[in-house]
């Protein structure tokens, strides 16, 4: 899918370059940065237009698309209704919350919280990582000591809601963890469905273009329920659940985690439109590679991704049915349903 756009190229360069010339962060190569009249925003998950409202606050005001999908994705992180993806989540094995997170801009920073316990904003702490550490990933106690360092409120990220869901699941309490469960549930399947998980959506990554024709990205989830205690998933790895090349263009996933890191899936789909495959092909190509490795397997898993590239090209593709996407710009908001494998 192609957007038109008018691309106000060089003559900003200069005025481009003094503006980022201060930042203490990497800068791309000049001339990636491209002035772009019509940003854009894609997010995994039809259901996130709220979310999408969110971030086109910041997006549709001129502003950046880093701060634009940190804004979007902490809409889903806040809500209990929205048992994937920060308070409200569904627990691990355990009966704990624990979030994965990430975040991408374009000058190739990032950062990320991996099984982080009580934060309701794991995105927030993401961002704080990328911004304020030398270092790019925070996991588990440490990451949680550094969101209290940095005046996080500890919370009980656990809802009477998905407390019940998880008691009612304990009396089978069997795992095994092929599919996510909503997916499969969307695409009619019954295979892994977590009782009393009513949310139908996952885990959120939204990417965006601003007007200044940058990219920036954010993973944000509670992750697969059920999960043993310590599982981190892809949805905070960059490159798996995340990636953004502000040069070429922006991908995120959806659905079983493992096999995404196991291809480095959102990675891949960006080296894949580097080779001037559109989003669309770019998102079926490294579906195809997670087919072709695990075989028979595949079948009864979900992943989906989506992707935007320089031009304002974006979609989606995933292995089942059932998996959406939702995308706005200044026309308004669109649902899609991605293609699929099987
Ligand atoms: C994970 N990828 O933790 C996440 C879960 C997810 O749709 O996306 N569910 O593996």
């Amino acid at each position: 899918m192609t957007h038109r756009r008018k691309f106000l190229q060089s003559s900003f360069l200069s005025s481009a370059a003094l503006l980022f010339g201060k930042r203490s962060f990497l800068q791309p190569p000049l001339s990636t940065l491209t002035l772009v009249d019509q940003p854009l925003i894609i997010t995994t998950w039809a259901q996130n237009i709220k979310a999408n409202a969110a971030a086109w606050e910041v997006l549709g005001a001129g502003g950046r698309a880093l701060d634009a999908v940190v804004k979007g994705v902490q809409v889903p992180e806040a809500d209990p209704a929205d048992m994937s993806v920060g308070y409200g989540g569904l627990p691990d094995r355990d009966g704990k919350v624990t979030c994965d997170s990430c975040v991408m801009d374009e000058f190739d920073n990032c950062g990320a919280v991996m099984c982080l316990e009580h934060i309701m904003h794991a995105v927030l702490v993401a961002k704080l990582v990328m911004e304020k550490t030398p270092h790019v990933q925070l996991v588990g106690d440490g990451a949680l000591q550094f969101a209290l360092e940095q005046g996080f409120k500890k919370i009980n990220m656990l809802t009477p809601q998905s407390e019940r869901a998880w008691k009612e699941w304990l009396k089978k309490g069997a795992y095994d963890p092929t599919a996510t469960d909503s997916l499969l549930r969307e695409a009619g399947k019954n295979i892994n469905t977590a009782p009393g998980q009513k949310s139908n959506h996952d885990t959120i990554g939204m990417i965006a273009v601003d007007a200044k024709g940058n990219l920036g990205g954010a993973c944000t989830t509670s992750g697969m329920a059920y999960k043993m205690h310590g599982r981190v998933g892809d949805s905070p790895i960059i490159g798996a659940g995340l990636f953004v090349d502000n040069e070429v263009g922006a991908a995120t996933s959806s659905g079983v985690g493992e096999e995404v890191v196991r291809i480095v899936g959102s990675h891949l789909v960006v080296e894949m439109m580097r080779q001037n495959y559109k989003p669309e092909e770019a998102c079926k190509k490294v579906i195809e590679r997670i087919v072709n490795k695990r075989k028979e397997k595949a079948k009864g898993l979900q992943v989906g991704f989506i992707a935007v590239n320089k031009k304002g090209d974006f979609g989606g593709y995933a292995l089942q049915k059932g998996f959406t996407y939702c995308v706005t710009t200044k026309e308004g908001t669109k649902t899609f349903e991605a293609k699929n494998w099987f």
